[in-house]
């Protein structure tokens, strides 16, 4: 009995001392409004996959996480591309390339490349039209929501939605916005 009550005496500190960490945020759109039902899947260092959730009331979490770590988030939601898309988009972005009438916003730049070639040219275009007539329902690497942090941290540049960041402290909260692309006047349904 007593060299039990010593050998959990032993372990005890090493319980004390090993550091978790809650890792949790919103997704909402621009303009402030959370999004439910949106995919998170977390990955270790090594690519494993960890879990899987959907957000509630725009909410994710994720807890007791071995601080310390590189951890890997994928955001994704489900819905057709189609969502929010009209020919006003596709004149949107055509008189952005023809310099009539530029694109405001660093967002909508990055919504309006559909292709996910890092630039707007007449292919984004082309990928459009066809969307908007039914000839195609998904769009090149099936890109639908383009997600972005808020703390600024980059995407994976050979995966859309996917972002890598050490994790450490007790508690960590990373939001995101949700951007539907190819949507430039906004009347995409985030439900
Ligand atoms: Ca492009
Ligand atoms: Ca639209």
């Amino acid at each position: 009995m007593y060299r039990i009550a010593l050998y959990l005496l032993l372990l005890f500190p090493v319980a004390l001392t090993a550091q978790n960490t809650n890792l949790s945020g919103f997704v909402s759109t621009e303009s402030g409004s959370f999004v439910n039902d949106v995919e998170v899947k977390l990955f270790d260092d090594q690519g494993q996959l960890i879990t899987t959730t959907l957000t509630v009331n725009g909410k994710y979490t994720f807890t007791n996480l071995a601080s310390g770590y590189d951890y890997t988030i994928r955001l994704d939601k489900s819905g057709h591309p189609l969502n929010g898309l009209s020919t006003f988009d596709f004149v949107m972005i055509a008189q952005h390339l023809l310099a009539v009438n530029p694109l405001p916003t660093e967002n909508l730049l990055l919504a309006a490349d559909i292709d996910g070639s890092n630039s707007i040219s007449v292919a984004d275009l082309l990928y459009l039209r066809e969307m908007i007539l039914g000839i195609i329902n998904e769009f090149p690497g099936q890109r639908n929501w383009l997600f972005l942090a808020e703390d600024q941290t980059p995407s994976d540049p050979a995966q859309i939605n996917t972002f890598t960041f050490n994790l450490s402290g007790s508690t960590v909260f990373k939001n995101f916005v949700i951007l539907k692309i190819g949507d430039m006047n906004r009347t995409a349904s985030f439900d």
